[in-house]
């Protein structure tokens, strides 16, 4: 069976759980917290990382690849070659341009630690190319990619409302105001039982990671 190794705090785990979910396809969850012992299964120590009857590899957006070639129905990514690379595209512009900037702020954000002045600034800017490229990319009709639910909306769904929190608790206004439509969205994407699952277990691991996190670092 597959074995997902994380935190179900983490949102790239969550990614790839919601992923799984959808799938319907059976897995065990392993709780494991980023560490060097992790290395032989992730090789930047990072979660999540997916465990096969194979081997483990890392990277969530490598995961979802792979659970769509091991299980094709329900398809996540559109059927034809374009459809798929603009979903991909979607995923990275998630990713790397608002999910990424956004992680500089956690530190104080949501852990009591301090980002500087200068950084703030970098990331603001940053933060607002990623939401002007994403208003350009994104349908939101209803889904992000078009008309069909698709595995970018597993990574917005998830990753967004993160990005947005650090946002009002840095800046306090909404990073994420020039996406227009998104709270409807956000709503309808979690109405999913994937989503709804991945949400109750997020709450339910909040406190253990937090009463933990100084032990672990
Ligand atoms: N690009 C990676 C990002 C994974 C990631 O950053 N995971 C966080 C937890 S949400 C982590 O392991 N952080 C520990 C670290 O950066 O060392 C992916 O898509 O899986």
């Amino acid at each position: 069976m597959l074995k997902l190794h994380g935190f179900a705090v983490s949102n790239y785990y969550n990614v790839v759980k919601a992923a799984l979910l959808e799938k319907g396809l059976a897995f065990e969850e392993v709780l494991v917290y980023p560490s060097p012992a992790l290395l032989d299964k992730s090789p930047m120590g990072k979660v999540p990382c997916l465990e096969t009857a194979e081997g483990a590899f890392s990277e969530s957006q490598v995961m979802l690849d792979y659970l769509e070639e091991l299980q094709p129905e329900p398809r996540l990514y559109p059927a034809d070659a374009f459809g798929r690379a603009k979903v991909r595209e979607l995923l990275r512009v998630i990713e790397l341009y608002l999910e990424l900037p956004a992680r500089r702020l956690y530190p104080e954000a949501f852990f009591g630690g301090q980002v500087s002045a200068e950084t703030k600034a970098e990331v603001k800017a940053d933060l607002a190319k990623g939401v002007t490229a994403l208003a350009r990319l994104g349908k939101f009709s209803p889904y992000l990619a078009g008309d069909r639910f698709t595995y970018a909306d597993i990574a917005a769904v998830i990753h967004l409302p993160l990005v947005r929190d650090a946002g009002r608790r840095i800046y306090d206004e909404d990073v994420l105001a020039g996406l227009p439509g998104l709270a409807d969205y956000l709503q309808r994407v979690r109405e999913r039982s994937s989503i709804q699952r991945v949400m109750a277990d997020y709450k339910a691991g909040l406190e253990d990671f937090m009463n933990n996190r100084g032990k672990r670092s």
